[in-house]
């Protein structure tokens, strides 16, 4: 007689779900307090819109102490290390940007790339979270849709003074994103969150932003797949 297998029922206190989630956890501890801190600087750079960028950035406080809760939950200690060492690159551009006032790459690293990042990646996990982690997550997602359209509002306000420097500030820093995606691809596995799902929410998320801000199919296309297969 046929056997009914179960759904195979996540463990999420096993050694190896812990592992991987010790990681996982710190790059998004990492990634909301650098979120924070660019938002910040971000609020310096546009005093036009600083009262709103210093908003943002105390939501970004709120969504590190919700992950931080998430670890805690599972009685995971975040590697908090490891996951500084993962975001130094991107961090470092954008640190050299704010430095020139480089308003393009600031926008095009902190609300067009890392928020569709945490998009794409938030959204993937909702489904395959601990029911903690989950709610928090929920939370969380809403107010990045809002941070990704500061950004879009913001370039598509300026897009003639800035399209060319959105489209340089793309070029260095988006194959930047696709290394980082490698990187945590056998963690996410084991949280059950599928790379290729992870790069199409990333695309979908990414090329509409675009497409707000003014870009044609045909530059969205050419831009979003930069480095790609690097
Ligand atoms: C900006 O508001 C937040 C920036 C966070 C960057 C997120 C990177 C995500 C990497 C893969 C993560 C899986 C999600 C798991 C959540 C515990
Ligand atoms: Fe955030
Ligand atoms: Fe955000």
């Amino acid at each position: 007689m046929p056997q009914l297998e179960a759904p195979q029922k996540t463990d999420f206190q096993s050694e190896t779900y812990k592992d991987a989630y010790s990681r996982i956890n710190a790059i998004v501890i990492e990634g909301e307090q650098e979120a924070y801190d660019n938002y910040l600087a971000l609020a310096e750079l546009l005093p036009d819109s600083k009262d709103e960028l210093i908003k943002l950035s105390r939501m970004e406080n709120k969504h590190k102490k919700g992950f931080e809760a998430c670890g805690r939950n599972l009685d995971v200690a975040p590697d908090m290390k490891f996951a500084t060492e993962y975001f130094a690159e991107l961090h470092g551009n954008f640190q050299t940007a704010a430095a020139e006032g480089d308003i393009a790459t600031c926008l095009v690293i902190q609300s067009l790339i890392i928020e569709c990042f945490a998009i794409a990646a938030y959204n993937i996990y909702i489904p395959v979270a601990d029911p903690f982690a989950r709610k928090i997550t929920e939370g969380v997602v809403k107010d990045e849709y809002m941070h990704l359209n500061f950004g879009e509002e913001w370039l598509k306000a300026n897009f003639e003074q800035y399209k060319e420097g959105v489209e340089k500030a793309n070029a260095a820093n988006l194959p930047i994103i696709w290394k980082m995606l490698n990187q945590v691809e056998d963690d996410a596995a084991v949280l059950e969150m599928e790379k290729e799902a992870l790069v199409e929410d990333f695309m979908i998320a990414y090329g509409e932003a675009l497409a707000n801000i003014g870009f044609s199919t045909r530059e969205i296309m050419r831009m979003s797949s930069h480095g790609l297969r690097a």
